[in-house]
């Protein structure tokens, strides 16, 4: 083995590059997990961008006019967390030498809000990609609602590296086609191009032209031959930022685990550490001394440190642009300052209207278009759309224009039908911030998007999703349109708050309790058919969903033998049960539960006030699975629910043929109190 100690008198640029690359080496071999490859092939290119393209300041890794920059390929993390340590980030040795261990700021994969400087959770392959594309639409309009001549305080450019598993995620291909139709020239991606992936070369499954299918999309494309040919990454880098009428892909050939005599061009350079054998040659290929894990040249730190005094000097440049202009619009900087700090505007929620018994019978969706267009002018952060179905969503801000290209200040956004890149895209926005975003499609689609919910929930980013059409209640589209599992595989996600409530006052609650949360994601859960008005003068009022679950009709007498559950649509039909019930002497309460996630996060003496431990007798009835019920309805109850796919038919047939009719809801019901009360 052919060793040196002596670090080779390398310029500075290579000093730095192969700093990264030893860095991430060490790291992955420490840990003895991880991807080195990747971040060897790719340092020049970080290095590239963060010392000499991106705009940012070190110090201040919130500075809202700092450029993003996204590592779509999650998996190859030590190219982040090196040059962030190595670019002046407060991101210590230390924390590089901690690398994927239990508490440590720098886990497997990049996660927001753990680690400064990184910009989105990334790990899942394709979703950073879409984050970038949120980001840039979040920025251009931004730039529309805020700059005003001879002011610019959004102007700012998202770059990311992606992979050949980004690329080959569908979610990449939706979030292109609409960078692409949006014309985001202000969105610089660099696709690594190392033909490799897990199982081998790319030849295995991954043949096309991908500069091509880009340049299709309406994307301006470039070439790198040779990903250590710095002066051609910055010329790239250049001339991709000189376009600005349409989204930058730069194809950059790299080799992965490059330098590395055995593993450079190989699968076994992706997913686990070089070994140490490898590594001392590979150190030794570059010049670099093999007894030295960890080390850093002075000249590295210094030339990289200069990030720090440069972002400085930018920021600070900025912040008198900023001051001049809020000199110039005090009204519009106070607008700005509550957006960025995602602070809704006082009493924004005296715009929420106040329903009446008298204003239904009405469908849940549509009782939300009345909220969103009561609200929207109050909450001018409100910006969103839907996957080509807002007509049946009712999602459009009457007004709002369409946000398109060139329109970049409009609030209606139109995904196309593209639903999982709708969630990456919301993330991104949502990761911007300065935007509420929501968007909307039917329930049964979440599922196409269901990965970028899971990463919202993850970032804990107040994402509003409208999803409609929301049970076999949708009638004849039939059972590939009509949600049995989605309620509970929604509710399943940690952190993801699941609203379905019952009528227009529960519907504008709903809003309410999903834009007044800031740290995470909710749902609204709304039918496509039209229910009976709830009378709220007799019942409870609908704020009681703020808790996530409410007494909603009382037992007569107040002492309550059975309770019914509920949730959307089946609150008026238990409502109904309930009549029968206690016409027939059984003193009945009904419980609305539109959000079982917030009713869990009460005190356990409030849930016990609602249902009341010493009632057993317990039905919950629900239009879908009834996984997940249990916990609600206890060992003695019972769940109406459906267990099986729908059927088309006109919806009144299906719900009788499922049992969901106020008739058969309190036979269940009896039979329930029937077993309690022998048992
Ligand atoms: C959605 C998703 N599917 C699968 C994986 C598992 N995975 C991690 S890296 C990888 C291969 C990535 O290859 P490439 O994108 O070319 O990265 P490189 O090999 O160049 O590092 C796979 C399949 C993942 N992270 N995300």
């Amino acid at each position: 083995m052919t060793t040196t100690n002596k670090p080779v008198a390398a310029d500075l640029d290579t000093l730095c590059v192969n700093t990264i690359r030893t860095l991430a080496m060490d790291a992955v071999q420490k840990a003895d997990s991880g991807h080195p490859g990747t971040p060897m092939a790719l340092a020049p290119l970080a290095y590239v961008v963060y010392t000499r393209h991106l705009r940012h300041n070190p110090r201040n890794p919130d500075w809202p006019d700092r450029d993003r920059f996204v590592l779509s390929c999650g998996h190859a993390s030590m190219l982040l967390y090196a040059t962030l340590h190595l670019a002046g980030y407060d991101l210590s040795l230390h924390d590089l030498q901690q690398f994927r261990q239990w508490g440590s700021r720098t886990p497997g994969h990049p996660e927001h809000g753990l680690t400064p400087g990184v910009e989105t959770t990334t790990g899942p392959l394709g979703q950073g990609f879409a984050n970038g594309v949120g980001m840039a639409i979040a920025e251009a309009h931004l730039a529309a609602r805020f700059n005003r001549p001879g002011h610019e305080i959004v102007g700012h450019r998202t770059y990311a590296i992606v992979s050949d598993g980004d690329l080959m995620e569908g979610i990449s291909h939706e979030a292109a086609s609409l960078a692409g139709h949006l014309g985001l020239g202000k969105l610089i991606y660099c696709y690594d191009d190392n033909h490799i992936t897990i199982e081998g070369n790319t030849d295995l499954a991954f043949s096309e032209d991908v500069a091509q299918r880009f340049a299709g999309y309406g994307w301006h494309v470039q070439r790198v031959a040779d990903a250590n040919d710095l002066a051609a990454l910055d010329a790239a880098l250049a001339a991709a930022e000189a376009e600005r009428a349409r989204p930058s892909l730069i194809v950059v050939r790299s080799h992965i685990a490059w330098g590395s005599p055995h593993k450079q061009d190989t699968a076994e350079a992706h997913g686990s550490p070089l070994g140490v054998e490898e590594i001392a040659l590979t150190k030794a290929a570059y010049g670099w001394p093999v007894d030295r894990p960890f080390w850093v040249p002075d000249a590295a730190a210094a030339h990289f440190g200069a990030c720090v005094g440069r972002g400085a000097a930018l920021e600070a440049e900025w912040q008198q642009r900023f001051g001049a202009w809020e000199r110039a619009f005090p009204d519009l900087a106070a607008e700005w300052r509550a957006a960025q700090a995602g602070e809704l505007p006082a009493q924004w929620e005296r715009a929420l209207p106040a329903f009446t018994a008298g204003d239904g019978p009405a469908a849940t969706r549509s009782w939300s278009q009345k909220v969103l267009n009561a609200i929207a002018p109050a909450l001018p952060t409100l910006v969103g759309g839907a996957a080509d179905l807002a007509p049946s969503t009712n999602t459009l801000i009457k007004g709002g224009g369409d946000l398109e290209r060139d329109r970049w200040g409009a609030r209606n956004m139109h995904f196309g039908i593209r639903e999982h890149g709708m969630g990456g895209v919301l993330n991104g926005m949502a990761l911007h911030r300065g935007v509420r975003p929501y968007g909307a499609t039917f329930l049964i689609f979440s599922d196409y998007m269901r990965p970028s919910i899971r990463l919202a929930a993850l970032m804990r980013l107040p994402v509003t999703y409208v999803f409609t059409h929301d049970s076999v209640g949708l009638g004849e589209d039939g059972p590939t349109h009509q949600p049995i599992e989605q309620l509970a595989a929604l509710r399943a996600i940690p952190g993801l708050d699941v609203i379905r409530p019952a009528d227009g006052p529960e519907t504008a609650a709903a809003w309410r309790a999903a834009l007044q949360r800031s740290d995470g994601p909710s749902v609204l859960v709304l039918t496509r058919q039209k229910l009976p008005a709830i009378d709220r003068t007799r019942f409870a009022p609908a704020d009681g969903l703020l808790r996530g679950g409410y007494v909603l009709a009382e037992a007569s007498g107040g002492a309550p033998r059975l309770l019914l559950l509920a949730t959307g649509s089946e609150v008026g039909l238990c409502l109904a049960a309930r009549e029968l019930l206690e016409a027939a002497g059984t003193p009945t309460r009904v419980v609305s539960l539109p959000c079982l996630q917030l009713f869990a996060r009460q005190a356990a003496a409030y849930r016990d006030t609602v249902l009341p431990p010493a009632v057993g007798a317990r039905l919950a009835v629900e239009l879908a699975s009834p996984f997940g019920w249990h916990r609600w309805v206890g060992t003695a109850g019972e769940v109406l629910g459906i267990e099986r796919f729908g059927a088309s038919a006109p919806y009144e047939r299906i719900l009788q043929e499922f049992g969901f009719t106020a008739e058969n809801v309190a036979a269940r019901a009896r039979a329930v109190l029937a077993r309690v009360a022998g048992a």
